[in-house]
């Protein structure tokens, strides 16, 4: 960590910072709050019977197959109900495979018994992908952890899709190995959750997507199948790409029960630096010159607004997590570097900052983390956006590409639109994201509760916007129950009939996941 950066002022965090993982199952559920159900109607799948019941048993043993009839309330909620609280299934039992085997044995059963299945991990996906829409049965993957293997020269691992993201992690760092994926729901997500949502998260843009660094795949198609695309190459083109067929599928082709993934070495120093802006412009401009002085160490440039700091502010208070800064400002730049030499990271992290703050003027204040618990404290104002915004109230929330230049625009278009309908008091707006990518979170928190007339005011307005925008509507959360309604805005009709083709091919009973993706 730096020890000392001039002119800017250091140490102003707290000492106290909370953890960062989501790893506390919320409770914040209240019927006020859940959807309106999915306009889906259920599929022509059969209903569970007390004989499946007694195979599903067999197959899993009795204490991993979970029935309404025998389970309290709550824990079934944990597997029926998403992350926010939005959307809720009536699922007639929930499946704890321990093995790729049982994985197979269960998905034959289903097929061949037309009993539909929603493939789920940590249930921390934000669409709605990961909860049943009727009574699907959900097969929790949760039991399946272990890290099968690590090569230690190559940083490939081996690992059961049911591996908590933030585990694999602990388990690579013993290794001086990392995931090249981060996230704040961490501690909850697992890394088959991420490989079926494709998950972009926060280092992104140094790491890229999971989509080029998973080089192999083990899944389970619907009617029971095995494919082993469990390739440990970089290399391999024999063929069409098949692990990619289930990267980002949400769980609609097939149940990933295996991964490989190319880790990154983990870097030995790594510095975090907090910025505060004047407006969007020069937020742009330090990114810029971010990417121009910091070059090659350059690991995470993140963005919020002010709207998006006051909520976090708001929600932690008492945690020990505070503002940094000694005034409000409208905008804040999050740079993240890491390297394998602290001294010549240092160094350049100096020549950015002095460009940064003399001959270029982008920003206005700032502070660079003195230590681990400080840049833990600074990433917690980030991260913990999301929670923040959705424990306030009942969020709305976007996750878009656009190009940069308009990214702000779509924010500062709501916020005028929530205004004119005279909705501002009780619907906040605010913008944040992953600036390196351009992905823009806008998350619109109905402080009151879920409220249909600012529900219809952002949609299917915000989609169609970004989609004018050339933009994209599902940046890196996918699309889920929550948008097969809007993909054509984003996918040619040819795409989507792709698509269609793909998905009858490998699931022609439609067991799997349905009502999501493509409706
Ligand atoms: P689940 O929520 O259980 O499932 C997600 C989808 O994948 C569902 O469609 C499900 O059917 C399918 N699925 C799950 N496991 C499997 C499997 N083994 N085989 C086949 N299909 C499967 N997302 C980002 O991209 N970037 C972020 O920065 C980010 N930050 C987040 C921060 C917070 C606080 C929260 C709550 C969520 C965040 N997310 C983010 C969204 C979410 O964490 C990711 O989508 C994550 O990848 C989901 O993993 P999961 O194990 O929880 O999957
Ligand atoms: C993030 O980047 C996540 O914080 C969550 O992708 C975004 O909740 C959201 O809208
Ligand atoms: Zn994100």
């Amino acid at each position: 960590m730096l020890a000392f950066l001039s002119p800017l002022r250091r140490g102003a965090l707290s000492a106290h910072a909370t953890p960062l993982a989501v790893s506390v199952w919320p409770s914040r559920w209240t019927a006020r709050n859940l959807q309106t159900a999915s306009t889906a109607a259920r599929g022509t799948f059969a209903s569970l019977r007390d004989e499946d019941l007694q195979k599903l048993r067999q197959i899993l043993g009795a204490k991993n197959v979970l029935t309404p009839q025998e389970v309290e309330t709550e824990e079934l909620a944990r597997y029926n109900r998403d992350w926010m609280g939005k959307w809720e299934g009536r699922s007639a039992a929930i499946l704890k495979p321990a093995s790729t085997e049982e994985v197979s044995l269960v998905l034959k059963y289903a097929n061949d018994h037309n009993l539909a299945v929603v493939p789920q991990g940590g249930n921390t996906g934000l669409v709605g992908g990961s909860v049943p829409v009727h009574d699907e049965l959900v097969l929790s993957l949760l039991r399946m952890n272990a890290v099968e293997d690590l090569d230690q020269r190559s940083g490939i691992v081996t690992v059961q899709a049911g591996c908590v993201l933030e585990n694999l992690d602990q388990y690579l760092a013993q290794h001086d190995f990392m995931v090249p994926l981060d996230l704040g729901a961490k501690g909850t997500c697992t890394i088959g959750g991420n490989a079926a949502t494709n998950a972009g998260g926060l280092r992104y843009l140094r790491y890229g997507s999971l989509r080029g660094n998973v080089l192999g795949v083990e899944a389970v198609l619907a009617d029971g199948q095995v494919v082993n695309s469990l390739s440990a190459l970089r290399k391999d083109n024999t063929g069409y790409g098949l692990p990619q067929l289930f990267i980002g599928s949400e769980g609609t082709l097939g149940v990933i029960t295996k991964l490989t993934i190319l880790c990154p070495p983990r870097p030995k120093a790594v510095n975090i630096a907090f910025f505060a802006c004047a407006d969007f412009d020069r937020v742009q401009r330090t990114f810029a010159l971010a990417r121009q002085k910091l070059g090659e160490v350059l690991s995470a440039v993140e963005f919020c607004d002010r709207s998006a700091i006051d909520f976090v502010l708001k929600r932690e208070a008492g945690t020990g997590v505070r503002d940094p800064l000694e005034e409000k400002h409208p905008f804040y730049v999050l740079i993240e570097t890491s390297g394998s030499d602290g001294d010549h990271d240092e160094q350049k992290l100096h020549n950015f900052l002095e460009a940064a703050m003399g001959e270029e003027s982008t920003v206005l204040d700032g502070v660079v983390a003195a230590d681990e618990t400080q840049a833990r404290a600074i990433w917690r104002l980030r991260e913990g956006v999301s929670d923040a915004m959705t424990t306030a109230g009942y969020v709305y929330k976007y996750d878009v590409s656009l190009p940069l230049p308009r990214m702000y625009e779509l924010v500062e278009e709501t916020r005028a639109r929530l205004k004119e309908a005279g909705v501002e008091d009780t619907a906040k707006a605010a913008g944040y994201g992953h600036l390196g990518d351009a992905n823009l979170h806008l998350n619109v928190t109905s402080l009151s509760g879920r409220d249909d007339k600012v529900h219809g005011l952002l949609e299917p307005w915000v989609f169609e916007w970004v989609s004018q925008a050339h933009g994209s509507i599902s940046a890196e959360h996918g699309i889920g129950q929550c948008k097969p309604n809007f993909l054509h805005l984003s996918k040619a009709d040819s795409a989507i009939q792709l698509m269609r083709t793909l998905k009858s091919a490998l699931d022609p009973k439609g067991i799997l996941n349905p009502y999501k993706v493509l409706a």
